[in-house]
């Protein structure tokens, strides 16, 4: 039950902090995790809190990649957990993509502790907490090198919403595809992704999802055409260029 009144001019993003705080609490997010947020809710304040045409074109060309994927992985953190814990199940079942729980401030604690909370959810299974499957990345140079052999070790698409530095570079020079959602169109993370998604996870994942079940209809040829259409620098530079007709708008 939220604390926050319906009646408060910013009721919606008070209350996608309080799922943070709450998950701060349970002991999945760190507290990076709140000082990451705070940095996507300044992007999403600039952007109107809205999902842009060039969101809905990443959205479009994201999931074609998936659904053309053999082996798509979503990736799952302290915040995404916290944030959106029944649309990346939901995804993951349209899909037909694997869930691994990866986390950039390693812990064994925590990892079971999101594992646990995305069953919760739904989740039938989730990767990245059993020893026995597990494996480094050695050109990631954080806690989360590790990772499982049958998920994003072995993925061809891995889907990372809200993410931190180096590891999409990682991924792509091990011939892997990435799919980003960040609300930083200038992050390293948005610039090295195949494609990149500028919106807040809270609404780009149930856009992802409708989206998923309308084109699993289209057959491969014209998922081939709408993934390999989209322009990723463009569509970043489009969203730069739209925060800063934002930012002269709001400066005026
Ligand atoms: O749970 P862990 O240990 O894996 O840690 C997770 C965090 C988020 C702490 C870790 O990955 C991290 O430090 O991330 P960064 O480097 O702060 O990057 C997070 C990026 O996500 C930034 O570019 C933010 O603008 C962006 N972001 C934050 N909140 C959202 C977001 N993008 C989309 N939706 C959000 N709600």
């Amino acid at each position: 039950m939220s604390r926050v009144s319906p009646r408060h001019p910013r009721a919606e993003s008070l209350r996608i902090r309080e799922r943070l705080v709450d998950g701060f609490r349970a002991g999945f997010v760190v507290p990076e995790g709140l000082s990451a947020h705070g940095r996507g809710e300044a992007f999403d304040y600039i952007i109107g809190e809205r999902t842009t045409a060039q969101a809905s074109k990443a959205v479009r060309a994201a999931v074609a990649k998936l659904l053309l994927a053999k082996r798509p992985v979503i990736s799952v953190n302290g915040n995404v957990a916290a944030l959106v814990p029944d649309e990346v199940v939901e995804l993951a079942d349209t899909v037909g993509a694997k869930l691994e729980v990866n986390l950039f401030h390693g812990s064994a604690e925590r990892e079971v502790r999101i594992a646990k909370y995305l069953r919760e959810h739904g989740a039938k299974e989730v990767f990245g907490i059993d020893r026995k499957f597990s494996t480094k990345i050695n050109e990631i140079h954080s806690d989360r090198r590790k990772v499982d052999k049958r998920g994003i070790a072995a993925a061809d698409v891995v889907l990372v919403p809200l993410e931190d530095g180096d590891r999409t570079e990682a991924l792509r020079k091990l011939g892997k595809k990435v799919v980003a959602i960040d609300l930083n169109p200038m992050s390293r993370t948005a610039r090295a992704a195949d494609i990149t998604i500028v919106d807040n996870v809270v609404r780009a994942l149930p856009l992802i999802i409708s989206e998923a079940k309308k084109l699993s209809r289209l057959d491969r040829a014209k998922l081939h055409k709408i993934a390999d259409g989209f322009d990723n620098t463009k569509n970043l530079r489009a969203m730069v260029g739209l925060i800063s007709r934002r930012l002269k708008k709001i400066s005026r």
